[in-house]
């Protein structure tokens, strides 16, 4: 029996997950590893479900945003690397040890000071695992300065509880046309391994590529590459998406069943604000999902949904828990599967064209698919597993 009640739920495939892992293996140099990046929850599809498909696909390790994202997948049995790519506050790093989480660090007093912490406990801890951020061109955390990158190496080089174990830098336009800003970032991460190869220091772990850069510059691999947007099959722009250096398979769908159907017998409004009149003959049909489940309430009056394979048009304003689409031919029925975003048939609502929707960029859209949607996991198109946080399945 399924594991909720809600007639709207968003499908994963976990087979598109792999695929597209293996599509990166091909891709890249043999000596490339692949860090499958499933912060956010896995970009809204799952963070241990992704980790788990991507770490059998052929990754190596996985990498967050922050130290619970970490827990959260080693407290469901992930034992693969996990990389915090965030800032981690000094007072958490006890759980980080506790878990075998690597860190990421930019500053040297706080390297001083994780020494220092760690270095008082008794019994001595085991050594947390840091990989070094360096800002070569993104403005946010990282080190811009080369001083402070040798002092943090030679932190760790002496350290008995911490493990110098990566260093690492982060694109800002790899995604673009013009490869200007990311050329001249990454010949800034280059000036800065070889001040740290000059100093004598024998570079640990080096990764820099996002998605972007690995479908545009896989020579640029180095240990590894952080594949996170194309992990899930999908491209990282719209340019990356028509020049098809790579071809990804999109793993989510957005699903939902009609709750009631309604022909207007004569004109009636639709929704808060009646921003749409149904005229005679008109059919409404009433969905069970609106904005409180991350159904963008700018879709009001311009979205789109699937419904027997045609394309029918969003009506009147999304609702925190109900929106209602106009069916132009055919019939409509309580209980008929529509889609929101994923295909049917010869139609598609990519995820991509839902973004330019709605002035965004396709990385948002399955991120907003918040917790009261539940996850249905297939493979081989046969449901694997499910994931409700309001049925307490993670
Ligand atoms: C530091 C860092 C990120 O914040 C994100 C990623 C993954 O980027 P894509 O989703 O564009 O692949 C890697 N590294």
């Amino acid at each position: 029996m399924k594991p909720f009640c809600r007639d709207t739920w968003v499908e994963v495939d976990l087979d598109a997950i792999r695929a597209n892992v293996e599509t990166f293996r091909r891709h890249l140099p043999r000596q490339t590893g692949i860090m499958a990046v499933v912060k956010a929850d896995g970009y809204g599809h799952g963070a241990v479900q992704a980790g788990r498909e991507a770490l059998a696909g052929g990754a190596d390790s996985l990498a967050v945003a922050m130290l619970d994202e970490a827990l959260v997948l080693r407290k469901a049995g992930i034992e693969a690397p996990l990389l915090v790519l965030g800032y981690t506050p000094l007072d958490s790093l006890a759980e980080a040890v506790r878990w075998d989480i690597q860190l990421t660090a930019y500053h040297p007093e706080w390297v001083q000071s994780a020494h220092a912490q760690l270095a008082e406990r008794k019994p001595a801890s085991k050594p947390l695992e840091i990989h070094l951020k360096v800002d070569t061109g993104m403005g946010r955390i990282g080190t811009q300065s080369i001083p402070e990158l040798l002092a943090m190496a030679d932190r760790l080089n002496t350290s008995a509880v911490l493990r110098w174990k990566g260093i690492f830098t982060h694109f800002a336009c790899a995604d673009e046309e013009d490869t200007t800003h990311v050329q001249s970032q990454h010949d800034c991460f280059q000036e800065m391994l070889q001040a740290l190869t000059a100093a004598g220091y024998e570079l640990p772990q080096v990764h820099c590529c996002n998605s972007a850069a690995a479908i545009r510059f896989p020579e640029w691999g180095y240990d590894t590459i952080r594949l996170g947007i194309s992990l899930y099959g999908l491209y990282p722009s719209p340019y990356l998406k028509e020049r098809q250096d790579v071809s990804l398979v999109p793993a989510l769908q957005l699903k939902t069943r009609i709750s009631h159907v309604k022909r207007a017998a004569k004109p009636f409004t639709v929704s808060y604000g009646a921003t749409y009149t149904a005229s005679p003959g008109e059919v409404v049909a009433s969905l069970p999902i609106g904005y409180a489940d991350g159904f963008s309430r700018s879709l009001s009056n311009r979205g789109f949904a699937l419904h027997n394979g045609r394309r029918v048009a969003i009506i009147g304003r999304v609702c925190m828990d109900q929106t209602m689409l106009r069916i132009d031919e055919g019939n409509a029925s309580v209980g008929d599967e529509v889609i929101l975003y994923g295909r049917q048939g010869e139609e598609e609502i990519s995820l991509d064209e839902v973004a330019a929707l709605l002035g965004t960029i396709n990385y948002e859209i399955p991120c907003m698919l918040n917790y009261r949607i539940p996850r249905v996991y297939r493979k081989n198109r046969e449901i694997v597993d499910y994931a409700h946080a309001l049925a307490g399945k993670r």
